[in-house]
């Protein structure tokens, strides 16, 4: 489908700005895995410390590159689905008000200013700028949201009996929760860091900041994931040469994830005082019901792909994933797809790991944490990014993809990788290997306090991986890059491969509307949140002053 100039390069270069900065957090997530192995002696070559680089990796890899895309898969989806043009205006605006928060946080942790890491917990304090920057990316992603409510009320008055389309219901469910989970944060940062970082304010209620954070920060790891669902329910079965199992499932499945993402992320908070144990309770069992509309994906996906394969001659019980297109290379995207799947398998299992609270206390603030989201983020959901990004960019550009026998190895090497880097994290954890520890020295070094010498093979195992994931990142920016330097030989366009359903499944208003949903959501949000914050209000002591991870001491507030 055509679309509107000025919305098409806003478009690519939202796809494309990220993909560049991505090349800066690929490479200090390399230097973390050598320099804890004792291999260099400094965590970056660019001048930055540990967290300053840790800092860096985790905010571009998990919060520009993911917020770019997702925002600018959204727009794709609903011009191509809803065949709408969007206001090209507040394409551009939602775009620049990303960009100009993304360089203001960048500005602010390149400067040594913003040591926080990308869960800025207090009593680290960043400079304003890096608040002010993060506010400006989410309200980029609001005014982007904002732009597809017009067409698609538009296409309900002209379609009022039609099904809306999938893709649709899972680009909508994903802001949803997105725009929902963003209102605790704006309010942490607004009324709490920002304030208290320019020196209007001396303290910060510490246990009400991360319960603030985290009342967001797990729905944020949906807002990852979703996209990458609405690639498998819509595109995967397509590519794969069959057809969704169920379209209905999927229906149901982004509706689950409306009402239970959000109030779950006490979750993180189970080795945290002042929130009682029956709330910590409560939301082990959400999240444990959080983890069933991923499971419904799990047999959805598998029936699809085993229709799929059957369609492709396959008798037997299981010589159906054979057939699969695994190293097509005009359908790579099923290479992304199918390795993130395969990828998840390990993430969400040891997400259920996590929920379960004695395991966590095992588990909490060890490596095994990074393994865990690197098996999450940096599998489906970062996969389906650079799948999307490069399918994207590509019909965008109208340029043919270049490298297309790495493009479509570029998976399978990051997977090889990718397992082996989190077992390492994993297996460590399991034996204390702490995460986000410098300390300046490495656990390999026999004279370093945190010396353990079982832990040199972990770590070792991790760098192995983290290693093969960066040759992967580089064959991947090669096919991305010279792709971007092809001639231009067709129309830039925005298609998509979609799948019909397997089932004739008739259109049922209670699965063609966001509205039960969306107050069901509120009700179960009111439920597990307001104990948790006046737990956390009757319980927690006077505010904390500051503190940076370079100085034991509290330094004064304000930078
Ligand atoms: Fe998590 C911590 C629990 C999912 C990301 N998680 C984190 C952190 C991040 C993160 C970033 O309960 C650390 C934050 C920090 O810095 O401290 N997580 C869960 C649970 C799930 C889960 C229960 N996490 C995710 C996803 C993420 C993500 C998704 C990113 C995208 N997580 C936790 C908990 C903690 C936590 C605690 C806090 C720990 C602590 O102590 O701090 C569930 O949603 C998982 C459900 C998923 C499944 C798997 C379904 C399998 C599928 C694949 C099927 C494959 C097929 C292929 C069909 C049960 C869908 C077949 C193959 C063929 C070849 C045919």
């Amino acid at each position: 489908m055509q679309i509107n100039r000025l919305t098409q390069r806003v478009l690519f270069w939202q796809i494309t700005i990220p993909i560049l900065m991505l090349t800066l957090g690929i490479y200090h997530g390399l230097m973390q895995v050598l320099y804890r192995a004792g291999i260099v002696q400094s965590a970056s070559f660019l001048g930055l410390e540990y967290y300053q680089g840790l800092t860096l990796h985790g905010v571009i890899n998990a919060i520009v590159v993911t917020t770019f895309f997702i925002t600018a898969f959204g727009h794709t989806l609903i011009i191509y689905y809803l065949k709408k043009e969007l206001h090209p205006g507040l394409v551009l605006s939602s775009f620049l008000t990303m960009l100009i928060g993304t360089v203001a946080a960048a500005w602010a942790i390149l400067a040594g200013k913003a040591t926080v890491l990308y869960t800025f917990y207090p009593p680290l304090m960043a400079h304003p700028a890096f608040y002010i920057g993060a506010v400006l990316i989410v309200v980029g992603s609001w005014i982007g949201l904002y732009s597809w409510i017009k067409p698609y009320l538009q296409w309900r008055k002209e379609n009022p009996d039609t099904k809306i389309p999938l893709a649709v219901v899972g680009i909508f469910s994903t802001f949803i929760v997105w725009f929902i989970a963003t209102l605790p944060v704006a309010y942490e940062i607004l009324f709490m860091l920002l304030p208290w970082s320019l020196g209007w304010i001396d303290e910060v209620n510490v246990m009400l900041a991360r319960t603030l954070f985290w009342f967001f920060g797990h729905p944020l790891v949906y807002f990852w994931l979703l996209p990458a669902y609405i690639m498998y329910y819509v595109m995967l079965p397509k590519l794969a040469g069959g057809k969704l199992f169920s379209d209905r499932a999927g229906r149901i499945v982004f509706y689950l994830f409306i009402v239970l993402s959000i109030p779950v992320g006490v979750h993180h908070q189970f080795a945290d005082p002042a929130i009682t144990q029956g709330l910590k309770m409560m939301h082990t069992v959400l999240t444990f019901g959080v983890a069933v509309p991923s499971i419904i994906t799990a047999f959805t996906m598998a029936a699809s792909l085993e229709y799929a394969g059957r369609q492709r001659g396959a008798t037997g019980l299981l010589n159906w994933m054979g057939k699969l297109p695994f190293f097509d290379r005009e359908r790579y995207l099923f290479a992304y797809l199918i390795s993130g799947l395969i990828i998840f398998i390990f993430g969400g299992l040891t997400g259920l790991v996590n929920a379960s609270y004695s395991m966590n206390m095992v588990i909490h603030n060890t490596a095994w944490l990074p393994g865990h989201f690197h098996l999450t983020v940096a599998g489906p959901a970062f996969l389906a990014i650079l799948g999307g990004s490069i399918h994207l960019v590509s019909k965008l550009s109208g340029k043919e993809i270049k490298l297309k026998s790495w493009n479509v190895l570029v998976p399978y090497v990051w997977l090889l990788g990718l397992m082996l880097f989190s077992s390492g994290l994993m297996l460590g954890g399991l034996e204390g290997e702490p995460r986000r520890t410098n300390l300046g020295l490495t656990y390999t070094n026999p004279d370093s306090p945190l010396f353990r010498a079982d832990w040199i093979t972990y770590v070792h195992v991790t760098m192995v991986g983290g290693i093969i994931m960066t040759i992967s990142a580089l064959m991947y920016f090669s096919v991305f890059f010279t792709t971007l330097l092809g001639k231009k030989s067709f129309e830039p366009t925005v298609e998509f491969a979609s799948s019909e359903s397997y089932h004739d499944e008739p259109r049922v208003g209670w699965l063609d509307t966001f509205t039960p949903w969306i107050i069901l959501a509120v009700i179960i949000i009111l439920i597990a949140y307001i104990p948790a914050i006046m737990d956390v209000l009757e319980n927690t002591g006077p505010g904390s002053p500051t503190f940076s991870p370079n100085s034991p001491i509290p330094i004064k507030p304000g930078y």
